[in-house]
């Protein structure tokens, strides 16, 4: 491999550069707009415009960015998360024109996509999967039948969904006819496709999910879990690992689940399969993510490994150079978004009047601001991860206040003083939350 196109932006666009640097490999960059003075154009060995500001027009076409690789020469592209990263068309396009996508194929992204049929490969695999229905619900009837079987509450889901869109909570048999109405014409509007599937509803889960990763000669190991309960509106803000509430003997049978999922779609490169795990310790498989994540860091910092590198080699035919080991570190990451957490956590686009970022022994900041910069109101509000690492919990958390202590933005609002409140609450620090914390409780 010997020049890599970045088909994204922002802070992953940098990371995936810096790892192609080190190992030698060329770069393209692609922009909008909208992004002409970003630090990914400046630290690519190339850049090529390929649109205007809104992601629509630029980020997300394919032709664009595929004559963007043909011009170039790029012989690989690393699509980064969101925008084209879970495209089936884009991934099958790539492999069409000989250009290798750095990822899983296009059968694989279908397969993991579509949440019931991926629910029942798992189940297959013999991967526990929350009780419910086998395949999509054709009618409220058949869901009557379904949660009467599995008991309320019950969840319904769209099969196109993911990451809590389409999705509805019902609690008794009178609601079931409105929500399986309403979950269908809202998965139709949105996602042109309108199948339903139930599930028992879990009570008070935690989001811990498992990091893997397969190579193409049918290798596969786990990297341990990622703890990502700290959610708003099922946005991560802060994420760690390892988990506080796993065991070494939770951790080989999550891992050793996760692995016969990947092995059951022979997956390869990074993915991540989200669990949902109950006060019990019980754990169920929730959906599998084919990209690398915007959380793989904390993985990365907990067993010391490059997964960006990972994924460049295992891309180029290289087998898989990682095995599988207990955490040698506790590491912590904070999102640190422009958005007001004080006023609703509304967007804060504007100008970086004043930047200085923390450093020194168990910090690690990935972003692509500096002073100076716009940040533009047309992409995801990220402007840097936040990290520390450190040999047990409590010193993470120790080192991630100094950290806050240290850091200044000004210009904008951020989640900078969210993170700094976390860092103290007494919840936080006991380990004691699960995905609901913070929508029902808050953190003023
Ligand atoms: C659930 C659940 C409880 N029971 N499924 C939300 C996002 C989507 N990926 C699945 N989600 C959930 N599915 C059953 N059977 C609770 C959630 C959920 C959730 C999961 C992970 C992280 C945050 C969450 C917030 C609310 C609900």
């Amino acid at each position: 491999m010997k020049k890599i196109l970045i088909a994204n932006r922002g802070e992953i666009a940098l990371r995936i550069i810096r790892a192609c640097r080190e190992l030698g490999i060329k770069t393209v960059a692609v922009y909008s707009d909208a992004d002409k003075s970003s630090l990914h154009v400046r630290f690519a060995d190339e850049a090529v415009c390929i649109g205007p500001a809104q992601g629509k027009l630029s980020y997300l076409k394919i032709p664009h960015i595929i004559a963007a690789a043909q011009v170039t020469n790029a012989d690989a592209i690393h699509p980064g998360y969101g925008f084209l990263a879970e495209n089936d068309t884009f991934a099958e396009i790539c492999h069409d024109c000989g250009i290798t996508f750095i990822g899983p194929t296009s059968e694989q992204i279908i397969k993991m996509g579509n949440k019931s049929i991926a629910k029942d490969t798992m189940a297959a695999a013999g991967v526990p999967v929350v009780p419910g229905s086998e395949g999509v619900i054709s009618n409220v009837q058949d869901a009557m039948e379904v949660a009467e079987r599995v008991g309320y509450p019950v969840m319904l889901k769209a099969v196109a969904g993911g990451g809590g869109k389409g999705m509805r909570y019902v609690e008794t048999a009178s609601e079931i006819e409105r929500a399986f109405t309403n979950a269908r014409n809202e998965a139709e509007a949105a996602f042109g496709n309108g199948d339903i599937y139930i599930e028992k509803f879990v009570e008070e889960p935690r989001h811990v999910e498992i990091q893997v990763f397969g190579d193409k000669f049918g290798n596969v190991v786990h990297l341990n879990e990622r703890e990502c309960s700290i959610q708003r509106r099922h946005q991560k803000l802060i994420e760690e690992a390892p988990s506080p509430i796993m065991t070494k003997e939770l951790r080989a049978k999550m891992g050793e689940a996760a692995m016969k999922g990947a092995r059951a779609v022979n997956y390869v490169g990074a993915g991540t399969i989200e669990f949902l795990v109950d006060k019990h310790r019980n754990f169920y498989f929730m959906e599998m993510n084919t990209r690398i994540q915007v959380e793989h860091p904390v993985t990365e910092q907990s067993l010391d490994v490059d997964l960006i590198k990972e994924q460049i080699m295992v891309a180029a035919g290289e087998k898989l150079t990682l095995s599988i080991q207990e955490p040698k570190y506790h590491s912590i990451e904070c999102r640190i978004n422009a958005e007001d957490p004080y006023h609703d956590w509304r967007p804060s686009p504007g100008v970086i009047t004043s930047l200085h970022f923390p450093g020194g022994y168990g910090v690690r900041v990935d972003s692509h601001v500096y002073q100076g910069y716009m940040i533009p109101p047309y992409y995801d509000s990220m402007i840097a991860k936040l990290l520390t690492f450190a040999k047990t919990r409590d010193e993470a958390i120790a080192k991630m206040r100094r950290a806050l202590d240290e850091i200044v933005i000004e210009g904008i609002h951020t989640t900078i003083p969210f993170h700094r409140k976390m860092m103290d609450n007494p919840d936080f620090i006991s380990g004691n939350f699960d995905t609901k914390y913070l929508d029902t409780k808050g953190w003023q």
